[in-house]
């Protein structure tokens, strides 16, 4: 069928209201070429790229710590290289800033004292006047709300160049210590607004619906990462999994090496990001969602081709495409929008641990996390959490309320 005659079809079945059939495309790629012969592939690891050389305004960005922070600083800490973490923990530690600190920084946890928990409604109501982000584009909702708050002037620190915005903001690109070394001191900004205060009641209220919702998704979240933060890596795959991390992982021990993936490939491939990422680890923890688990579950078949370590894969089973159901008029989809957004399903996970070699575990209840206790070194398990959903969309909504 010609790309023209199935619009017109789809247009026909929009008017009856009939579903249309799927579409199948065929993406034609050149043949390869002949004289490529993969005996002569190179596969020792590629050099590094290159090092972003120096770019911004330092200037700039001193008169913005120095003079305009006096109105409000709030420091926002994406994906950190290990070389980061060491001059980001010191800058955050003397400017004494209130700090969103993405699990990937590897800071999350030694700057909870300076940290603001949860801090995207609290943000948008009281907007600091300047914001620093350190490293990657955080993944925070505030970080994309800024396209609307142009009073608050952005600076970005990063080694990539990248602005992460489309809206006017600073960038300085470059190595962070370098920058920081150039900065010259750094005075104490401190929390002007007092945003810690009033975040108070926010990460009481949190703690609170930790405790009576054990079961919520969120708790389980918790939970899981209490256990995996003995680990020496831990990888997180797909959207609510890196958010729910954020917001809800413990904050006492650190976990410097965490890896999170939801940008350019979806759902796609995070299985196999998680393999790899576990292939120089010891002990190596992944969270993903359910349609994410099942979108990747054959890469699990490279299990056998890997060095020894320990890994433990925790998938949520939350039936279905979790993130859809709480969308902002989710609630007013019609029943087949819903199904077509949402995918629910019924299936369990322990046929593919099976299939795959795997010990398999069910967590339905905070007391069935002590399973995890009995890890076997080298063993490779796959934990089903499955999740109550009243208690996370009571928790849901509590925390929306607040
Ligand atoms: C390859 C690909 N297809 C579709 C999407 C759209 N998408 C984003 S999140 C999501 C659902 C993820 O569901 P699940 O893994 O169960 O996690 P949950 O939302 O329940 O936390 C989908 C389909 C995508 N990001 N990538």
């Amino acid at each position: 069928m010609t790309w023209k005659r199935r619009k017109a079809c789809r247009k026909t079945f929009c008017k009856t209201g009939i579903t249309p059939p799927p579409l199948h495309i065929n993406v034609c790629l050149p043949d390869p070429d002949p004289a490529w012969n993969p005996g002569s592939c190179d596969l020792y690891p590629a050099e590094p790229p290159e090092e972003n050389g120096f770019r911004g305004s330092l200037a700039e960005l001193a008169r913005a710590l120095r003079f305009k922070s006096r109105d409000g600083l709030v420091v926002m800490i994406g994906g950190l290289d290990p070389t980061e973490q060491a001059p980001a923990r010191w800058l955050a530690n003397e400017l004494k800033a209130p700090v969103v600190a993405d699990a990937t920084s590897g800071l999350r946890e030694e700057l909870a004292h300076l940290a603001l928990t949860d801090a995207d409604a609290l943000l948008r109501e009281h907007p600091p006047a300047v914001l620093l982000r350190l490293g990657d584009v955080p993944v925070g909702r505030f970080w994309r709300d800024l396209e609307d708050i142009p009073a608050t002037e952005v600076f970005s620190v990063t080694r990539t160049g990248f602005s992460g915005l489309a809206r006017p903001s600073s960038v300085v690109t470059g190595d962070l210590e370098a920058i920081l070394h150039a900065l010259g001191d750094i005075d104490t900004v401190g929390d002007v607004n007092g945003l810690r205060a009033m975040n108070k009641r926010r990460k009481a209220l949190m703690e609170e619906l930790l405790i009576t919702c054990p079961e919520s998704e969120q708790a389980m979240v918790r939970s899981f990462s209490c256990f995996a933060a003995d680990g020496d890596c831990i990888y997180l795959g797909n959207s609510m999994p890196v958010r729910y991390w954020n917001s809800f992982a413990q904050t006492s021990i650190p976990t410097e090496n965490v890896r999170a993936n939801r940008g350019a490939n979806g759902i796609d491939g995070q299985i196999s990001g998680f393999l790899g990422v576990s292939a120089r680890c010891s002990r190596s923890w992944a969270l993903v969602g359910d349609l994410t688990a099942m979108y990747d579950s054959n890469a699990l078949a490279l299990l056998p081709q890997l060095d020894r370590g320990t890994r433990v894969l925790g998938v949520i089973n939350n039936g279905g495409g979790g993130i859809f159901r709480t969308l902002p008029g989710a609630d007013g989809q019609p029943e087949t929008m819903r199904k077509l957004l949402v995918q629910p399903h019924a299936h369990s996970f322990k046929a593919i641990a099976e299939q795959w070699g795997m010990r398999y575990l069910t967590i339905r209840t905070a007391e069935d996390f002590d399973q995890l206790d009995s890890l076997e070194e080298n063993s490779q398990t796959l934990v089903e959490l499955i999740p109550d959903r009243e208690q996370t969309e009571q928790m849901r909504l509590r925390l929306a309320n607040a």
